[in-house]
């Protein structure tokens, strides 16, 4: 069993950095407002917040014009979040707490996916999302660096990373191409594609899910980062993966995503194979909403998906 102490650690990473649109550093404060704590205790797990961001002027950060590194929007910012956010999350493996990271933008995927590789050398990571997050320091075209936390953690390109990284170079353990596959991807730029073919990155985009259905599509998955069947499955779960009609306040909505209940299926599934070791919700934006009703959907979904992750059935 994975989790003994049925403990639960919610990290929050207020953080908006990695791309340029602000609102995104509110999403965990509007989980946690929404009765996300509650909700983790309701299901039979303690939990404990761990908050590795206080104490910095992330305002002021994100106004520095001068952090650049050629393509790469605000490196120092982003590096440093996401080394603190590594350690807090590299405390949760140690320790036998479940890590649940609530964003903020998807940059800090870089972090919390490395931390489990190093604490699960074996362990395999699925990534829900529009976009494949892969594009390296030479091939982002937006410089948003969100876009572009797989290719960290897997060491892409890193003779062109900017100079800022050193805590992620210095790592013992980054994820190889076998480790990671996705689940929901269709817009996907065409340098990332390359990379993904040449890596040769399992990958399930929406044609998948239509033609296989998603319950296919998740056991495939699974057996794509886990073959035995017995290593741990981090889930990194950007909820624009789930379609804008259910999730609007998002920073980079894509039509023709997962229904709600096919985003909620491959929790319930990845929760009920007992491989779970960590979660993370990113890129709720509630000052992206038109309506009020954007705000309630969205937040209402990634609390349905932390609820999936620890174990809540419909029955
Ligand atoms: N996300 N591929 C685009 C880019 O800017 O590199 C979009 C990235 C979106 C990132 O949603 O986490
Ligand atoms: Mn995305
Ligand atoms: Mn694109
Ligand atoms: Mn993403």
């Amino acid at each position: 069993k994975l989790y003994p102490k049925k403990h639960v650690t919610v990290i929050k990473a207020p953080f908006s950095g990695g791309q340029g649109k602000s609102g995104v550093e509110d999403g965990p404060e509007q989980l946690l407002k929404s009765g996300l704590l509650h909700q983790i205790e309701s299901l039979g797990w303690e939990c404990s917040v761990a908050d590795p961001l206080e104490g910095l002027d992330s305002a002021k950060m994100k106004a520095n014009v001068e952090d650049v590194y050629e393509r790469c929007k605000r490196p120092q910012m982003v590096s440093e979040c996401c080394e603190r956010i590594y350690k807090a999350v590299e405390t949760c493996h140690q320790q036998g707490s479940f890590p649940l990271t609530v964003g903020g933008d998807h940059s800090i995927g870089m972090s919390t996916i490395t931390a489990f590789v190093n604490a699960h050398p074996n362990g395999g990571i699925i990534w829900v999302d529009a976009h494949a997050d892969i594009n390296t320091s030479s091939t982002t075209c937006s410089g948003n660096l969100h876009g572009c936390p797989v290719a960290f953690a897997m060491g892409l390109d890193r003779k062109n990373w900017p100079p800022q990284f050193k805590w992620l170079d210095a790592l013992k353990t980054l994820v190889k191409p076998e480790q990671i596959t996705y689940i929901g991807l269709r817009d996907v730029d065409a340098g990332e594609k390359k990379i993904l073919r040449d890596l040769g990155i399992k990958a399930f985009s929406m044609y998948h899910v239509d033609k296989y259905g998603i319950n296919e599509v998740v056991r495939m998955a699974m057996e794509a980062v886990n073959p035995s069947g017995e290593n741990p499955i981090h889930l990194s779960y950007d909820v624009d993966g789930i379609d804008p009609l259910y999730v609007a306040a998002t920073g980079t909505p894509v039509r023709g995503g997962l229904t709600l209940r096919e985003g909620l299926f491959i929790v319930e599934e990845v929760a009920n194979s007992g491989n779970l070791a960590g979660l993370d919700i990113v890129e709720v934006n509630p000052s992206l909403a038109t309506t009020d009703i954007h705000i309630v959907d969205t937040v209402n979904t990634g609390l349905s998906i932390a609820k999936c992750a620890l174990g809540d059935t419909i029955l």
